[in-house]
């Protein structure tokens, strides 16, 4: 019999053990598009691939829905925007390049209290607009199924703490939420489907660090959000789908959020 942990990243305080496996697991040499190890089962992103991808310093990914605004997980955030710092506008963590800006004020949503009840989203006014594009966010259930797109700096495989350098991504198909949540109820987590959104059946999957970051899907006119990672058991597991905060659900809240904070 195994215990299972739900794995989530943001809420540190797990840092010493941490920093234990991240030294072992970190002698791979200078990472470059040939070398990189195996998100969990992805691949490298290529430099501007996703602009309006951002790292935030609380150890999770974001996505930046208006130039001054960041949308992220609650989970994510504590109740202090300044001490949040966001790095956007390259794939590469360590380009001198890349924009630094600090949380200027944030909003969580009311209800979050755990991931597994929902309501995992919250959104960050930035010190300053960036000069970058911006993700759309969807506001139908219509992009809500087929294949999916997911990135982040978090570990690439379920024991890591490792983050990366390197934004990666991978392809992950929709789990309906009658599958996802009788899965994560059989487990004994609470599962709330009109909250959230469910992709992948193994091998690949977001992970530790990766929360917070943005599901997509690719349609003609571009992305369009229609995730934030948010939790899951484990990390590419067959049986245990990564588990999103569904966006369309949250949208009119969402953008209620951005004009509050405007
Ligand atoms: C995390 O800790 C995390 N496999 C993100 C996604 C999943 C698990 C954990 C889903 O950020």
């Amino acid at each position: 019999m195994r215990l299972w942990r739900v794995v989530r990243a943001g809420t540190v305080g797990i840092a010493v053990v941490l920093a234990t496996a991240a030294w072992t697991e970190s002698t791979a040499g200078p990472a470059t598009p040939d070398n990189r190890i195996e998100v969990v089962g992805g691949t490298q992103a290529g430099a501007h691939a996703y602009p309006w991808m951002v790292h935030l310093s609380t150890g999770c990914g974001g996505s930046l829905i208006k130039p001054g605004f960041v949308l992220t997980a609650a989970h994510c955030v504590g109740s202090s925007a300044s001490s949040i710092t966001v790095l956007a506008g390259s794939a590469d963590l360590d380009d001198p390049n890349i924009h630094v800006v600090r949380g200027a004020s944030l909003k969580r949503a009311p209800g979050f209290d755990d991931v597994t009840l929902g309501d995992d989203w919250a959104v960050i006014r930035l010190r300053e607009e960036l000069p970058l594009p911006t993700l759309s966010i969807a506001s139908g259930t219509g992009y809500d199924s087929g294949t999916f797109t997911v990135m982040g700096w978090g570990s690439t495989s379920e024991g890591s703490m490792r983050q990366q350098r390197f934004l990666r991504v991978a392809t992950v198909p929709f789990v309906s939420d009658g599958s996802c949540g009788s899965a994560y109820r059989k487990a004994g987590y609470s599962f709330v489907p009109g909250d959230m959104l469910c992709a992948g059946n193994g091998g690949k999957d977001t992970c530790q660090g990766d929360s917070g970051g943005p599901m997509v899907h690719a349609t003609a006119s571009g992305y369009v959000q229609v995730g934030i990672v948010s939790w899951g058991v484990g990390c590419a597991r067959r049986q245990y789908p990564g588990v999103y905060t569904q966006v369309s659900h949250f949208a009119a809240a969402i953008r209620a959020a951005v004009e509050d904070l405007s």
